[in-house]
């Protein structure tokens, strides 16, 4: 049985970190409505989904997967590249330990879990503002013992490495070649976003199906012509914050 780790949007979430887009008016309404919706999603995808109480004043918690890094092994417990969200991991971690040992990232590492993109046995780290090696070589001490294979790699114009590339099947990625190079990831089949929705190269697998946002119709139909079952769930609200659909869950099987 897989589970989804969430966390209710904060009611200061106008006030989130912004990197590459102008701070726009959010509607906090209709960020719990969609998120809400993001957890049916889930729900009826039979994850279980643990749902964790906003924490007011932190702006960006409801992006649980920058605050952890889960294997069957174990769960690395970030230390986010953004001050203002360090305190966010502490109930992420609260909530892994009943299932994994948790293992924290010690400074000065810094690492999001938005940049971490883990294929099978294979994780990609992407090298961003937000992401340093020292956190690497901490990641890599833990999980390279276990058989875990890592490579840095190159992003640019993009917040995380997940924001330019996510798995939507076993050997496919959907990716924004501009901002990640294709060549990275051998082996591996690649959809490309289409060239006018650049925020689209993410989507959430889970088990067979694909969670994607109706927001970006070329590259849903791309998917769809690929062959994959998607489940639309729109995140529009979320997306002003820099967010998307694998920021808001950390998902791992009930080992
Ligand atoms: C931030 O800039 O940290 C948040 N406003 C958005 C984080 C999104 N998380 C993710 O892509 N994993």
């Amino acid at each position: 049985m897989l589970i989804a780790i969430t966390r209710g949007v904060s009611s200061s979430i106008q006030d989130c970190q912004l990197t590459h887009l102008p701070r726009l008016p959010i509607d906090y309404a209709r960020a719990c409505d969609q998120h809400r919706a993001y957890e049916a999603a889930l729900t009826a995808l039979g994850v279980s989904v643990q749902s964790l109480p906003a924490e007011h004043r932190l702006p960006d918690c409801v992006f649980v997967e920058d605050a952890a890094v889960v294997v069957d092994e174990c769960a690395i417990i970030t230390r986010p590249g953004a001050e203002a969200r360090q305190q966010e991991v502490f109930a992420v971690a609260a909530a892994l330990a009943p299932y994994r040992k948790c293992v924290p990232i010690q400074p000065p590492g810094q690492i999001d879990g938005g940049d971490v993109l883990r294929v099978g046995k294979y994780i990609y780290v992407g090298h961003s503002q937000r992401t340093n090696e020292n956190a690497v070589s901490q990641m890599r001490a833990w999980l390279e013992p276990l058989g875990y294979h890592f490579q840095f790699v190159e992003i640019r114009g993009c917040l995380h490495l997940k924001s330019a590339v996510t798995q939507v099947a076993p050997d496919t990625l959907l990716i924004n070649p501009t901002w990640v190079a294709r060549s990275e990831f051998v082996g591996m089949n690649c959809i490309d976003v289409d060239p006018s929705e650049p925020a689209g190269a993410n989507a959430l697998l889970v088990g067979d199906k694909v969670i994607y946002q109706p927001g970006y119709p070329r590259t849903y139909e791309r998917l769809e012509k690929a062959g994959l079952q998607v489940v639309a769930v729109d995140a529009s609200e979320l997306a002003k914050a820099e967010g998307a659909l694998t920021c808001c869950s950390v998902i791992f099987n009930q080992t």
